[in-house]
């Protein structure tokens, strides 16, 4: 179920392969609304990450904007330093479609860029700094997953599970099995679910 209010405003762009990760990264995840966020920085005492990042996410499925700042640099004069930061975000099965808003840019550089992989998005901030320096680099994008209409439990498929969710929602308001979002679970849901049946589920 594709959102397309806005886009229009928002530029275009398609994400390059996902990077070889970095070795020696170390990895924070976090849950926030059933939704598994997982950050890694490079694991070296002598670099400083300063990050911060906001996701307006609501549940699973909703269409959300990402953005957040990384300023990264160390204070070893005449070493050589390679510096990383990820941001990796779970996404539901689906078409995904990422808009990358003006503010997308790094001072000196061009090393933030984001890829997917399925059902992750995946922001890489990198660089070298050579001698003691720091940089500041942000990002915001817009994210839209467009998953099968009736899989209300987001698994890619849709089948008895989902059946057994929106009989359970029956009658009820503000549910996931609400998949025409008139405000209540009833018929139109269930055939709009029967309609969209995964063969061989
Ligand atoms: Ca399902
Ligand atoms: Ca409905």
């Amino acid at each position: 179920m594709m959102t397309t209010t806005t886009i229009c405003s928002y530029l275009l762009l398609f994400a390059g392969d996902c990077p070889s990760s970095v070795t020696n990264m170390t990895y924070t995840e976090i849950t926030k609304n059933g939704i598994t966020y997982t950050t890694g920085i490079q694991d070296n005492p002598s670099h400083t990450v300063i990050t911060n990042q906001i996701d307006n996410r609501k549940t699973a499925t909703s269409v959300f904007d990402t953005q957040g700042t990384v300023t990264m640099g160390h204070i070893d004069v005449f070493k050589l330093n390679h510096i990383e930061y990820t941001y990796s975000i779970d996404l539901p099965p689906g078409e995904v479609v990422v808009y990358q808003h003006d503010d997308f840019y790094t001072y000196n550089s061009t090393w933030v860029d984001y890829c997917l992989k399925p059902q992750k998005l995946t922001i890489h901030v990198s660089g070298v700094f050579w001698g003691a320096m720091f940089r500041s680099f942000v990002w915001r994008l817009s994210v839209f997953v467009d998953t099968p209409d009736g899989d209300i439990n987001n698994d890619g498929v849709v089948n008895g599970v989902d059946l057994g969710l929106l009989i359970n929602e029956w009658g009820t308001e503000n549910s996931q099995a609400d998949l025409d979002s008139n405000g209540i679970v009833d018929s139109v849901d269930l055939h709009i679910l029967l309609a969209n049946w995964s063969n061989g589920a």
